[in-house]
């Protein structure tokens, strides 16, 4: 467990070896039950104008979407009550953290469950300033019914960062080994969990699990532990986390071949969930596992529109918590960016915030079209949400 590639190892005691940047972090934000929302706030923009799923982010008002529910646990969900017309998005949920967060931080999720079925698209994820130029980080993508979580890294476009099957200690499998985001069309690097349990209807089954993330200048690293795995230490009040009591992760992105320190900007965490658009409704990956569409149908179409009441009965995450630990103080409280709606006030007071009500001109433009991107991994902020606005 310990990292073969740091170059300068401090002998702490002659049972610890420490590697470069903590191992041991302190809980500096706990986020659960009605509290959770008060980490978080709303997107700028009302809809996916960054992937093209057929969304309109949910706002402050939709607290049929983002509640806590009777065992105390967060719900944020896809809109399964309303019947869609052709042309208008579907609510769904997209939150991101107002802190930001610098190298020598660790965020960890415990879920029940998370969302998966034929167009669902859930992340969580972080990212930083003036993307790609600030790097994100990918902890947990699934698409449509996958039994298979990815992870990913995505780097700026003149940068080099890679990674590979033989130079990381990992469990998880690379599918793509360049992290510059140009360089792959948007994928970034990729690696995936073989684990059945890592996403999908295998995590929720298995009674969810909980996913750790470690954010420092030797390496980016993800571990997954399925429920009955999720070691005592590992609970909503755990004052301080050590990664290396976690095992062997199941992605390591070293600095040994990434320049974590200069690529890696100020990262805010964030959880969404997207339908179709660059990813889940690409017509070959949605054949993956969902029946392949026919004719001029498209992933809009045959999902989104109308009643999708049974579509998105899985398209939820219920998260028992959601926890950061970090070393730095520079890891800071952000300014709500352009002036987001804040998840707290809002929520609490069940008033509409400011912003997030109005529906773009646009709106109508991407929906019910299907991806034009050819196979392939395409990551978190596709090119096609850029160039909808051109
Ligand atoms: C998405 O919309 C927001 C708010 O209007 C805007 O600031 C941002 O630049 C847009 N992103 C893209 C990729 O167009
Ligand atoms: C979500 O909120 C918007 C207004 O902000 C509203 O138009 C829409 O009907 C709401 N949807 C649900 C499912 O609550
Ligand atoms: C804290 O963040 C700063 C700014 O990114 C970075 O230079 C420094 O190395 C980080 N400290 C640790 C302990 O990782
Ligand atoms: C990594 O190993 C897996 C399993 O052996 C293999 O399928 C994959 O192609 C390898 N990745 C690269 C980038 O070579
Ligand atoms: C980086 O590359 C991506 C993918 O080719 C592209 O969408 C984006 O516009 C580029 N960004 C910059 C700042 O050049
Ligand atoms: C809608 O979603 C909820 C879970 O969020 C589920 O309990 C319910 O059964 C779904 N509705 C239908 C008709 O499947
Ligand atoms: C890193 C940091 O300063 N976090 C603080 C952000 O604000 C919340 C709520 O005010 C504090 O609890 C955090 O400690």
């Amino acid at each position: 467990m310990f990292n073969l590639f740091t170059t300068t190892t401090i002998l702490l005691s002659s049972l610890q070896i420490a590697r470069v940047g903590a191992t041991v972090y302190p809980r500096t934000e706990s986020y659960t039950g009605t509290s959770f929302f008060d980490g978080f706030e709303f997107p700028v923009e009302t809809y996916d104008n960054t992937t093209n799923g057929d969304v309109f982010w949910a706002t402050p008002s939709n607290t049929s979407l983002l509640y806590v529910n009777d065992a105390n646990r967060v719900i944020l969900k896809v809109d399964n009550t309303t019947s869609v017309v052709y042309n208008e998005k579907r609510y769904a949920p997209k939150l991101l953290t107002k802190n930001t967060y610098e190298p020598g931080t660790v965020w960890v999720m415990d879920a029940v469950h998370m969302p998966y079925g034929c167009s669902v698209w859930p992340a969580l994820w972080t990212q930083g300033p003036n993307w790609p130029a600030g790097g994100e980080i990918d902890i947990i993508e699934g698409i449509n019914d996958r039994t298979f979580s990815m992870m990913a890294l995505h780097t700026g476009n003149a940068s080099t960062c890679t990674v590979s099957n033989s130079s990381s200690s990992m469990t998880g499998t690379v599918t793509v080994d360049n992290c510059n985001n140009d360089a792959t069309q948007n994928s970034g690097c990729t690696i995936n969990d073989n684990s059945p349990n890592s996403y999908g209807e295998g995590f929720a089954s298995a009674g969810g699990g909980v996913y750790v993330a470690e954010f420092a200048t030797d390496a980016i690293r993800i571990w997954f532990m399925t429920r009955s795995s999720v070691p005592s230490s590992l609970s909503v009040s755990a004052d301080s986390i050590d990664t290396t009591t976690l095992g062997t992760p199941v992605a390591e992105y070293s600095s040994s071949t990434c320049d974590i320190q200069n690529l890696f900007g100020p990262q805010r965490l964030t959880i969404d969930i997207t339908l179709c658009g660059d990813f889940a409704g690409v017509p070959s990956l949605l054949a993956q596992t969902c029946p392949a569409l026919v004719g001029d149908a498209t992933c809009y179409s045959t999902y989104v529109v109308n009643d999708a009441s049974a579509t998105y009965a899985n398209a939820y995450f219920e998260l028992n918590y959601i926890n950061v630990f970090s070393t730095n103080s520079s890891s800071s409280n952000a300014t709500s960016p352009n002036g987001a709606a804040s998840a707290t006030t809002t929520l609490s007071a069940g008033v509409s915030g400011s912003s997030g009500s109005a529906r773009p001109s646009t709106s109508a433009s991407s929906a019910g079209r299907a991806s034009t991107f050819g196979a392939g991994m395409i990551g978190l902020f596709g090119v096609l949400g850029l160039s909808t606005s051109l």
